[in-house]
């Protein structure tokens, strides 16, 4: 069987168990499920774990090379197979700092490679971003550079909103952009990989000057945009590195948990990221969920860095 159809049949296997919310102890104990009625329960027995070990490695494998999933894990698995974190990265720390004026130097001291949460407060200060970027921004940018299949490579986070991909979003009526009463609240995010359309955005944001010189920014750009009272849901990243994200419309609250295995050792906390700040979190290690605040639309693009 080529890989292809392994992969194939894996997928299918999860999707079927993910549709009819089946976990996985109930998947390893099924004697005759469709996709493996021919192997006997014995079979199932080892064949079942020799999946999903395979699955791990390679959702593992792509996030870890910053592609997007051949399949994606259910949240539920892959937090199962999450190896527990160091709680020294947690420990005593209850708020995300607010600095300015800090040089990469002592960026990387105190901050870079520690997981510990900081806000710069001033390092867009000369970004047109703030003034730019806006809904009919992104879509101008997007109707005229790029193509569904280019963005098939991209990922796209509907959140809580019924869009299926980035092109479907960018083209709500404008009553629904102007979150006009009668209408359904948005907010969704993107990667974006279009070369093209990442040279127009990078017209308007430079790389955070407090990154240590010798980091690398990740060429890939994630934008999240949406109205009040939305955001993320708590989740933990899978993307290896850290990352900053600049706050160029509206205002974000961040809620940070520690992970479950540190829950007695440190604390929950949540901060405010106001327009023009930049965050800068070890999304893989702190779970974080995110509430857009009352006022203007919120606006944010960030990457990762090494
Ligand atoms: O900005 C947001 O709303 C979500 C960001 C996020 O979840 C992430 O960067 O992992």
């Amino acid at each position: 069987m080529s890989t292809e159809n392994v992969l194939n049949k894996l997928k299918a296997i999860i999707e079927k168990a993910n549709k009819s919310n089946i976990n996985i102890q109930q998947l390893a104990s099924l004697e005759n499920h469709s996709a493996i009625s021919n192997l006997s329960f014995f079979r199932c027995f080892f064949f079942v774990p020799i999946v999903l070990g395979f699955t791990v490695f390679v959702h593992n494998k792509l996030w870890i090379n910053g592609e997007k999933c051949l399949i994606a894990l259910p949240d539920s698995l892959s937090h199962a197979f999450r190896p527990p974190e160091n709680c020294n990265f947690c420990r005593n720390i209850t708020q995300a700092d607010r600095v300015s004026n800090i040089s990469p130097h002592e960026f990387e001291k105190y901050f870079a490679y520690n997981a510990k949460p900081v806000i710069v407060t001033d390092a867009t200060n000369n970004w047109t971003a703030l003034d730019v970027f806006d809904f009919w921004y992104f879509k101008d940018v997007y109707d005229s550079s790029f193509t569904e299949s280019e963005q098939m490579n991209c990922q796209f986070f509907p959140y809580k909103t019924e869009f299926k991909s980035l092109r479907e979003a960018l083209n709500i009526p404008s009553e629904r952009v102007n979150y006009e009463s009668g209408t359904d609240p948005w907010y969704f995010g993107w990667s974006n990989c279009n070369y093209e359309v990442a040279q127009e955005l990078r017209k308007h944001y430079d790389r955070p000057y407090f990154l240590p010189d010798t980091s690398e920014n990740n060429a890939i750009d994630w934008i999240f945009m949406g109205g009040p009272s939305l955001g993320a849901h708590m989740h933990v990243d899978n993307v290896r590195l850290p990352s900053w994200q600049a706050q160029i419309k509206g205002q974000k609250e961040w809620v940070l948990a520690p992970p479950p295995e540190c829950y007695y050792e440190c604390s929950t906390f949540s901060t405010i990221v106001r327009t023009g700040d930049i965050i800068v979190l070890d999304t893989n290690k702190w779970y974080h969920k995110t509430i857009v605040l009352p006022g203007e639309i919120s606006i944010t693009i960030g990457a990762e860095y090494d």
